[in-house]
């Protein structure tokens, strides 16, 4: 396996992996050991059906749920990205980390490029771990005491439609549902530990709506400042797609960002969230 890094920041691209074969232990291992050090890896080179593609994702964990979108009719565990020319949402068009308005949001998320435009399309991400690492001593104090409310369905920033009304006027073939009773409302902390590598991270995203226990006024300029500092320029990278390539990326460091700069162009993902942990 092949390991280059996008930038010193994080990112890297892999070749050397076939993921329509069976992909043995000691190659999973090889992966892990990839994205744990890199935040994001970018698969390239990939040739693979839903089927094969969610039994690669299986090995991670179990899948887990979109509860605003519903996954294709035969894979429900999986969802196709879709824009199209006229659409006027651009899924993941702002800066965030995936579900992190459920309890136990996705530990990572793996993205198959079906189709790109010709031009443009990359996905932008943002490590976390350094976002925390280079605030002061004192603003890393009160960061570690704070807890964000973090909400699915941000009614107050879109005009008073709930999400299924926003995005069924402005996407033509991503289908939207009803959450029912799954939870889309969570706290977390705004520093969490990474389960495996035992670092700590910031963890802020388009999701956190104030901060536990402080109204909206004395939230939004503390919400604003982390929010600024988590996407400074000297902690992201960028992925330019190909046709095949499978990037994947630990939402408990990142947060990314899909870039709206393809008019008249098409782009389909296929997207896969593996289950995670309450974060701590
Ligand atoms: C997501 O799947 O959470 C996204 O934000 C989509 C990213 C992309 O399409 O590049």
């Amino acid at each position: 396996m092949d390991v280059q890094k996008i930038t010193g920041s994080l990112g890297a691209d892999v070749r050397g992996v076939d993921l329509s074969r069976d992909v043995s232990d000691d190659m999973l291992a090889e992966i892990r050991a990839a994205l744990l050090d890199n935040l994001v890896i970018a698969i390239r080179g990939q040739d693979i059906t839903p089927a094969q593609q969610l039994a690669f994702a299986r090995r991670w964990g179990e899948i887990h749920l979109h509860p605003y979108m519903e996954g294709m009719p035969d894979y429900p565990e999986i969802l196709a990205v879709i824009k199209r020319p006229g659409d006027k949402k651009n899924f993941g068009g702002s800066w965030h980390t995936d579900q992190m308005f459920s309890p136990a949001p996705a530990m990572g998320t793996m993205l198959y490029a079906k189709e790109v435009p010709s031009a443009g399309g990359d996905t932008l991400f943002t490590n976390q771990y350094l976002a925390y690492e280079s605030l002061s001593d004192t603003m890393r104090a009160l960061a570690s005491q704070l807890r964000t409310v973090c909400v699915g369905d941000n009614f107050k920033q879109s005009g008073g439609l709930s999400r299924k009304q926003r995005y069924e006027r402005e996407m033509t073939e991503m289908k939207v549902k009803d959450p029912g009773d799954v939870q889309t409302t969570s706290v977390h902390p705004l520093v969490r530990t990474h389960p495996e590598t035992g670092r700590k991270a910031l963890y802020i995203g388009g999701h956190v709506q104030r901060f536990d226990g402080m109204t909206d006024e004395e939230s939004q300029p503390l919400v604003d400042f982390f929010m600024k500092h988590s996407i400074r320029p000297e902690f992201t990278c960028r992925v330019r797609w190909q046709t095949g390539t499978l990037t994947f990326w630990d939402n408990r460091c990142t947060q990314h960002f899909a870039v709206n700069d393809y008019p008249g162009d098409s782009r389909v993902m296929h997207r896969i969230t593996v289950c995670g942990d309450v974060p701590f």
